[in-house]
């Protein structure tokens, strides 16, 4: 046991960890357990119920890949929807594209949006001015993504879900049922996105989600990306609804993004799988 750590342990005992200066916030919200650390070389990090979802230096590692090249092969994005990813983070890469009208983020946790305005520099003024209803673009819900795909007419042109693992409660975003309301709420062309875990370590859930999308969408990509802070390749799948090429992307809207770590120029790179998951998919 390290003394001044933070270590999330995957199965097998597979361990990702950071060396911590000291835990600046802890609370049980209403759905898990919420901890903040400041580490010692990449900011602050976010873990709920043990498993790490963002380290402030190197968040974008995850939040570009989840949201630029849907966006970009999309040809245009104007009403999206983001559920969970309450830190902000999705929603701040979601509104840098110009053609967004409106965004909307549905997220369970009220604890989640409160702790990360308070302590995290992800996307405080955002958060900020959600809460207080004042982002023209965009509208914070809180409450459950199931009922609120379930129980709404409104039709997007992309939607993302940055969820914690397809373990536990958001289980239910991998279900092939939640995989029908979303293809509903998709206008006649549309793109979704999920996170859906790491490639080694849970490949059997990666596997399942692949398999219940493809029951729904018209076409069903893969892709990996390294993130920093989780097991890493990381995840992530994309349905596809009409007539949207995801292998292409737009590289004029791309040129105003000035991107750290997806690279849109290198788009086909995305595609690069371990030889067994392919063969398994
Ligand atoms: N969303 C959670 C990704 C899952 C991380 N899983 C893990 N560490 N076992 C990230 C929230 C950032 N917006």
């Amino acid at each position: 046991r390290e003394e001044n750590a933070f270590i999330e342990w995957y199965p097998l005992g597979y361990g990702v960890g950071f060396k911590v200066k000291r835990r600046l916030f802890e609370t049980q919200t209403d759905y898990q357990r919420l901890e903040i650390y400041e580490t010692e070389g990449f900011g602050k990090l976010l873990v709920l119920d043990g498993t790490v979802q963002l380290v402030e230096v190197g968040e974008a590692s995850y939040h570009e890949p989840l949201v630029h090249p849907v966006m970009l092969a999309h040809p245009n994005p104007r009403r999206v929807l983001v559920i969970g990813g309450g830190d902000g983070g999705t929603l701040r890469e979601v509104l840098r594209h110009n053609t967004v009208e409106k965004a909307v983020m549905v997220e369970i946790d009220e604890g989640v949006v409160e702790a990360s305005y308070l302590y995290l520099d992800v996307a405080k003024d955002l958060l900020d001015r959600l809460i207080k209803k004042e982002e023209p673009r965009a509208e914070l819900i809180i409450g459950d993504g199931v009922k609120y795909l379930r129980g709404s007419e409104e039709k997007f042109d992309v939607i993302i879900v940055d969820s914690t693992d397809p373990v536990g409660p958001a289980k239910l975003l991998f279900s092939e049922e939640f995989y029908r309301d979303a293809y509903e709420r998709l206008n006649e062309r549309g793109l979704y996105i999920t996170q859906a875990g790491s490639v080694y370590l849970f490949t059997n859930e990666l596997l399942d989600a692949y398999r219940n999308m493809k029951k729904v969408f018209d076409r069903v990509y893969y892709f990996s990306f390294p993130v920093i802070g989780y097991a890493s390749p990381w995840s992530f799948l994309v349905g596809v609804k009409g007539d949207i090429d995801f292998t292409k992307v737009d590289l004029e809207r791309a040129k105003g993004l000035d991107l750290q770590y997806y690279d849109p120029e290198r788009h086909e790179t995305l595609f690069q799988m371990p030889r067994y998951v392919r063969k398994l998919l």
